[in-house]
This record gives C-alpha cells, sequence and structure tokens, in this order.
C-alpha cells in the first residue's frame, strides 16, 4: 500500500482497521489476560532483607475493622492479585488489604500504623511498571480503588477536582461528555487511577502536547505517615505562596505520603483529530521526519510515536491485529489535534507530500474517523500488551538524546545475541523517551548481568535518565545514582526522614538500598 499525498485520498486507505477494532483495541485495555505462570516470592529473586515493622495482629485487624468496616480484606484469593504487579514479575506476601472510601479514613489508618510501626503499601490501578505497587514483603495495601468519586468540574476553567481512586478512563469520559480532555492518556487507562498517575509522575500519550503533570496538576490532598491531612487541594492557576508542596508528591510512588484528591486542569476537547501511521525507510528518516513534522505542523502536532519493525511484528503476532504499513524497518504515528479541521488537514497535507517526496516516509495510512484513529492508536498502545505475551520482559524507559536513541537497541542486540528472543525499541521519540525491552522464553539472571549495569551506564555516558516516566519503584531504585548526584539522593533520604521518619510508606521502592 503506497502512501498518496493528499489526505483526502488517504482517509479510506485501510481496509484492516475494522479487523482491529472487531478486537477490542480501544485505546487503553483495561488488564489483559496474559498466560504465563506468577513470579516466586520477591526476595527469592532479589537481594532485599525484611525491615523491623511489626506484624499485623488480631488487635490490628481490629482497629482497621473500625475504621474502614467490612473492607478489610484477608481473604489469600482475594489478596493474590494485589501481591503480584501487572508484568507478573514482583510477588509480595501481604495479608491485609484496606479499601477505605474517604480521605478521613486514609488517615484514621496511617494513624494507627504509625503508632504500630506497620509498613503500608499505596495501591492504586496496580499497571506500575517497576514493582512500585505491590509488597515486597507483607506490608498493608492501602488500595484507593474506593475513592472514586468526581468531587467537581468547572466547565469555564477545565478544573477537574476528584478523588484519587478515579480511574483514568472514567475521568476522559467524564470530562470528555463536558467538552474537555484529561491532559493526560496512556494505554493502561482501563484501569490507572489517576492518584497512581500522579504519584508515578506518569508521561503517557499527550506529554508532547500538554506536558507533564507537575504542570496540569493544580492542586494535591495527601495523607502524611503519622495520619496528618495535608490540603493543598487548591485549584487556581497561579499561586506563589511559599514553597510548591505538591511537587513533592508528584512522582513520590508512595514513598512520602498518600495522594487521596487531585485538582488537574484539562485542555478544551479538539475539534478536529487526524492520525497518520507512517513507514519510514531508516531512524536518520524519523528523525529528519520529526523535524519536518514540528516545522510543518506546529501547534496542531500532538503526538509523534516511534516503533521499530520488531515492535509491530509481536503486535500482529500476538494480538492478531492487523498492521496497515508492512515491510518498514520503522513506524511513526503522527496525530494533530486543532480546532478548525480544514486548516489541520491542510497543513498535514502539506507535510505528507513533503515526506513522501523527499523519500522520508515511504508508506502509510491516515484516519480522521473516531474508530479509525482509535484503530491506529490501539498498534501503538498494546505493544507493551504484545511483549508481555512474548515471555519474561526486561523493560528499560530511558530519556536519552534522539540521535543516539536507537544505537541503543542495535548495541544490545548485537551484545546479547541468541540469549534474547526479542530486543525492540519505541516510544515517545518526541519527549525523547525510549522504551527498549528485552523478551526472553523466562528471567535469567544471566541475561539480567548482561543488560545491567550496561543499559543505565549507556544512557549516564549520554547524559540521560535511568527512569524517563515509570519511575523508580522497587526494581530502578538502585539505580537512582546513574541519574543523581550523592547530594541530591542525600536530600532526598532527608525529607523522606522528615516527612516519614519511621520509614512505614513504601518501604523498599524509590530510594537506593542503605548500605
Ligand atoms: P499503581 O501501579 O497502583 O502504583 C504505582 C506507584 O504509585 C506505586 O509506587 C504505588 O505505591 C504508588 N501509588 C499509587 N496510588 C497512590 C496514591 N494514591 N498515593 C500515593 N502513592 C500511590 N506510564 C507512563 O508514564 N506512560 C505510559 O505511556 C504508560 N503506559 C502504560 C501502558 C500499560 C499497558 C501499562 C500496564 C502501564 C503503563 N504505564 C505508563 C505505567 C504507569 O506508571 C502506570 O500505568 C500508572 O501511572 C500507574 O497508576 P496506577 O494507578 O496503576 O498505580
Ligand atoms: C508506553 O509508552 C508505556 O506504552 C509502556 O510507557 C512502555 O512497556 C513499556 O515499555
Ligand atoms: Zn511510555
Amino acid at each position: 500500500m503506497v502512501l498518496r499525498p493528499l489526505p483526502a485520498r488517504l482517509l479510506a486507505a485501510w481496509p484492516g482497521w475494522r479487523t482491529a477494532c472487531a478486537r477490542g483495541a480501544s485505546r487503553g485495555p483495561a488488564g489483559p489476560g496474559r498466560p504465563r505462570a506468577g513470579p516466586g516470592p520477591t526476595p527469592e529473586r532479589y537481594r532485599v532483607e525484611r525491615l523491623p515493622f511489626s506484624t499485623v495482629s488480631a488487635e490490628d485487624l481490629a482497629a482497621f475493622e473500625r475504621a474502614v468496616p467490612g473492607r478489610v480484606v484477608t481473604d489469600p484469593g482475594a489478596l493474590e492479585a494485589a501481591n503480584v504487579d501487572w508484568l507478573k514479575t514482583v510477588r509480595g506476601c501481604s495479608k491485609v488489604l484496606l479499601r477505605p472510601q474517604t480521605s478521613e479514613e486514609v488517615s484514621c489508618i496511617l494513624r494507627h500504623c504509625y503508632k504500630r510501626n506497620l509498613a503500608v503499601n499505596p495501591q492504586g490501578g496496580n499497571t506500575g511498571m517497576v514493582g512500585g505497587s505491590v509488597p515486597v514483603f507483607d506490608e498493608i495495601i492501602l488500595s484507593t480503588a474506593l475513592m472514586n468519586q468526581v468531587i467537581s468540574f468547572d466547565e469555564v476553567s477545565g478544573i477537574l477536582v476528584c478523588q484519587a481512586g478515579c480511574v483514568l478512563e472514567k475521568l476522559s469520559q467524564f470530562v470528555q461528555e463536558r467538552n474537555f480532555i484529561m491532559p493526560l492518556d496512556l494505554g493502561a487507562k482501563g484501569s490507572c487511577h489517576i492518584g497512581g498517575n500522579v504519584a508515578t509522575n506518569a508521561g503517557g500519550l499527550r506529554f508532547l502536547r500538554y506536558g507533564s503533570l507537575r504542570g496540569t496538576v493544580l492542586g494535591l490532598e495527601v495523607v502524611l505517615a503519622d495520619g496528618t491531612i495535608l490540603n493543598c487541594l487548591t485549584s487556581l492557576r497561579k499561586d506563589n505562596t511559599g514553597y510548591d508542596l505538591k511537587q513533592l508528591f508528584i512522582g513520590s510512588e508512595g514513598t512520602l505520603g498518600i495522594i487521596t484528591a487531585v485538582s488537574i486542569l484539562c485542555p478544551p476537547q479538539p475539534k478536529a483529530v487526524n492520525v497518520a501511521f507512517l513507514g519510514c525507510p531508516g531512524f536518520a528518516e524519523v528523525l529528519q521526519t520529526f523535524t519536518t513534522c514540528k516545522g510543518m505542523l506546529g501547534e496542531i502536532l500532538s503526538a509523534f510515536e516511534f516503533m521499530d519493525a520488531e515492535c509491530m511484528q509481536l503486535v500482529g503476532q500476538h494480538l492478531h491485529l492487523a498492521i496497515p504499513v508492512q515491510d518498514s524497518p520503522f513506524y511513526i504515528l503522527v496525530e494533530t489535534s486543532g480546532s478548525n479541521a480544514g486548516h489541520d488537514a491542510e497543513k498535514l497535507g502539506s507535510f505528507l507530500e513533503q515526506a513522501l517526496g523527499s523519500g522520508l516516509v515511504t508508506d502509510g495510512t491516515m484516519a480522521t474517523d473516531h474508530r479509525k484513529v482509535q484503530a491506529l492508536w490501539a498498534l501503538r498502545e498494546r505493544i507493551t500488551e504484545a511483549l508481555s505475551h512474548d515471555g519474561y520482559v526486561y523493560k528499560y524507559d530511558v530519556s536519552l538524546p534522539v540521535e543516539r536513541f536507537y544505537d541503543l537497541v542495535i548495541d544490545l542486540r548485537a551484545r546479547l545475541g541468541l540469549q534474547a528472543k526479542h530486543v525492540v525499541g519505541y516510544g515517545h521519540l518526541g519527549d525523547g523517551n525510549l522504551h527498549l525491552n528485552v523478551t526472553a522464553e523466562a528471567f535469567s539472571k544471566a541475561l539480567l548481568e548482561a543488560l545491567e549495569p550496561y543499559v543505565y551506564v549507556w544512557t549516564a555516558e549520554q547524559q540521560g535518565s535511568v527512569s524517563a516516566e515509570h519511575g523508580l519503584g522497587f526494581k530502578k531504585r538502585d539505580v537512582l545514582g546513574y541519574s543523581k548526584p550523592p547530594k541530591a539522593v542525600q536530600l532526598m533520604r532527608q525529607l523522606k526522614a522528615l516527612l516519614d521518619p519511621k520509614g512505614i510508606l513504601n518501604p523498599y521502592k524509590t530510594l537506593p538500598a542503605q548500605a
């Protein structure tokens, strides 16, 4: 299928979109069923020792029952899913899951845990990628699943205030009915909670246009380790009164406090959205296309994602999605969002003409219709799901100068040889964020040692970041030093000690293990 320069002729270019829709490729699987067996206990795979926290007693359970009547879960079957991460790579052995509905209930629970020196693992949708969302040992799981109420929405400013356990996709639907959109979107939208998004400072697919949650989150309510409720739930665009405390909790992965409510700025819903899925002959052309795209599409460019051929092959093989463009070593997904369909189509048409005419792009398809747009996005969003069907997945989420982006993938393919099943590269190229994934039949220490610290050293040599958007959680906590100087790590420890002196909140996460 050869891409033609005029958008109108591209609109109907991909008959396969129906297949993708029919297979349920809405933007965001709610929790794909993966056939592989779960992992063994975390301490069997990773070197980690339990810290001297108390263990939950019958008196503790009685206190919890008073705090959240009927919402204390101790049934091992019900606890199983909450003890294992989405990727099925780590497993805790918590015996208690608590389901508060209000901030006061969270406060009551933490007050008790603080007094009793009981460790607590905050959990949202449990879709995190770095093992931060599940206990390492027997930490109490505090789930925000029942804290799912919208508190207010201002239809003039677009400011949404809601409880932390609202599912991102539900919030998207809520604001879309009022002609707004959420400033973030990610493949896990069907399961992840807004509190979890803020706690991980999730990036996702709209980052290029709407920026970080550090800009769009206006206020937070947080319960501190000792149960104190910190109300910074302001809905002001501008507030320069002293330190911006909410920033401490954005991206703190549940180690400094439990986020109970969020105030967030939602942009107006764009009237016209176009998506082009294009094939590029080489990585140099991907980069040149990005430069051309920024120059020619300007303010309507809302996403620029890239994926290599191996990703697309796995999406076809494991998810049976129809791939509209074939036989290219690289693919890009370009999205435009704007307020004038004619103007946007004209700009996109000129860009496509230029990209095709100069050989930067060799093939492609385009969509404007909502369902077709979703089907094209599914090819990108569902890569994580496809990879998880391929075996054990080693995940790296790095920020790198875009010119060096793909060198790391090529380098690793040569280094690992047949040790790996697949080495793939894809991600938010527009944000300088590479997702490097390596699959193998099963977890192997030898393969892990071939990957680490090699990937981190490589990244640090480029002045990159070892975690662009997924955070550090449990699995990456010891590599913080590749991206932050010792003084910064020391200050982080001091902040942790100030806010959580007993270290009960999400222990073993984010900060490196003490020597
Ligand atoms: P969880 O996984 O439950 O928790 C994540 C961390 O936050 C844990 O450390 C937990 O303790 C803490 N936490 C959760 N809730 C709270 C709270 N209320 N207060 C304090 N701490 C809390 N990430 C991206 O950045 N960009 C992507 O594009 C992206 N795509 C994804 C696609 C898929 C298919 C999947 C499975 C994951 C993806 N992720 C992505 C990972 C991402 O971090 C999570 O999906 C999401 O932000 C976590 O939200 P959650 O509610 O599931 O949190
Ligand atoms: C994405 O961008 C997510 O799809 C997940 O951040 C990345 O699975 C991954 O490596
Ligand atoms: Zn991502």
